[in-house]
């Protein structure tokens, strides 16, 4: 695969003084597999360079860590499966207790991963991410976009909607996703007005449509909520004025009347 020649991770090739002890991976020194300087290297301070890259997951299963794994695996990139090496109660710790701890991007749930102080969640989001940091996603913008619509279907949409017909529990109930926008607003360092940097993103906007689909298929569990800013984040959006003049326009369609849409 000819993009794979992006190829990545500076520093990698030093040696790593890592506290746990990275599994995985073919070829620890193989990281740059080619001498040409990274499409996408790493933002992050050369401390964090050194760091080992750690996935947690649920030990005992393949589950959606085996998507990352797999990743992993065939770039040859050694890493700590946390879950594996400490147990179960070590990704409740990390990622539920502490997923959400001042000073760092919120995490909702397993898989994630981390390096230094660089942490993410969500399976398509981490398989992109990283797929650009190995050289296993293209570098032209729209072949970049059609292997994230991959992603999207396959990973996210697919696996969720196969997984309902295992677990046909009410998925808004369990899936406590407005505490999670509540931590992201708190941690941007920017302020809580948007959920990434100071500018609105395509995540406000999703965040705001996802909201409104909750308040309006799921209200008990909604006004249950504890999250002030994620529903001020709502009001905001909706008031933003080319949005507001949309949603008073015959463009904007009426709700399905049985799904979140
Ligand atoms: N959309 C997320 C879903 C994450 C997810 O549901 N993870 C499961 C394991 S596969 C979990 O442990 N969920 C616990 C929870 O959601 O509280 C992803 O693709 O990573």
């Amino acid at each position: 695969m000819l993009f794979r020649n992006s190829l990545v991770l500076p520093g990698f090739h030093k040696s790593t003084p890592i506290k746990l002890k990275a599994v995985g991976g073919t070829n620890f020194r193989a990281v740059p597999r080619h001498s040409t300087v990274a499409r996408h290297s790493l933002n992050s301070s050369s401390a964090a360079m050194t760091e080992p890259w750690l996935l947690f997951y649920w030990p005992g299963i393949k589950g959606r860590g085996e998507y990352v794994r797999l990743v992993f695996e065939e770039a040859g990139v050694p890493y700590v499966d946390v879950g594996l090496k400490e147990g179960f109660q070590s990704i409740v710790d990390h990622v539920f207790e502490k997923g959400t701890a001042e000073g760092s991007f919120p995490i909702r749930a397993p898989p994630a991963i981390q390096k230094g102080d660089f942490k993410m969640c969500n399976t398509p989001a981490i398989m992109l991410y990283l797929g650009k940091v190995f050289g296993l996603c293209p570098s032209k913008l729209e072949d970049e976009a059609h292997v994230n619509q991959v992603l999207n279907v396959v990973v996210s949409d697919a696996v969720s909607e196969g997984r309902l017909a295992f677990h046909p529990v009410d998925f808004y109930a369990t899936h406590k996703v407005g505490s999670f926008i509540e931590a992201v607003l708190k941690s941007n360092k920017c302020g809580p007005n948007f959920l990434v940097g100071s500018e609105l993103s395509v995540a406000d906007l999703a965040t705001y449509h996802f909201l409104c689909a909750a308040e309006r298929h799921y209200k008990p569990y909604y006004d249950a909520q504890e999250a002030p800013l994620a529903k001020a984040l709502q009001s905001r959006v909706a008031q933003r004025p080319r949005i507001a003049a949309y949603l008073a326009s015959d463009r904007c369609q009426p709700w399905d009347a049985d799904s979140m849409m």
